[in-house]
């Protein structure tokens, strides 16, 4: 997840538990890191123009990042600990591959989600014939 622009690139990236992620600051102008949310408190001092900080985040949820110097930057990452999890495109599709057949519960997650942790959930059944699925995701 890049700093460009005064942004974070993209502004929301969905990660493996236990993953590291690298925060290349492509701007001129020196950026921190920092984030308040229960699976991932830390904070990155100021680094500068293409310099390179990375975290690590061992537990799932979702983490709010932000930098101390621009307000109004927001970074999100979803971390999940389970493989079949995607970001959904701008047209609000997300393809699924690889999921077992059976009962299954779908979480969809956005930051403005007005629902408890900005997440809903049902229950679902996948049936046999395909092994991609296709979501459509619809916010109102
Ligand atoms: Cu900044």
């Amino acid at each position: 997840m890049a700093q460009r622009g005064e942004q974070f690139v993209p502004g929301t990236l969905v990660v493996a538990k236990g993953s590291t992620v690298a925060f290349p600051n492509l701007d001129r102008v020196r950026h921190s890191i920092y984030s308040f949310s229960k699976p991932a408190r830390f904070e990155i001092d100021l680094y500068g123009r293409d310099q390179t900080r990375s975290h690590s985040f061992p537990v799932s949820g979702s983490v709010k990042l932000g930098c101390k110097i621009h307000d109004e930057m927001r970074g999100y990452i979803r971390v999940v600990d389970t493989p079949h999890a995607g970001k959904s495109d701008a047209n609000g599709y997300v393809q699924l591959t690889g999921v077992p057949t059976g009962g299954a519960r779908i979480t969809v997650w956005h930051p403005q989600l007005r629902a408890p942790g900005g997440e809903i959930g049902r229950s679902v059944t996948i049936s046999g014939g395909s092994n991609r699925h296709v979501m459509k995701v619809t916010l109102r």
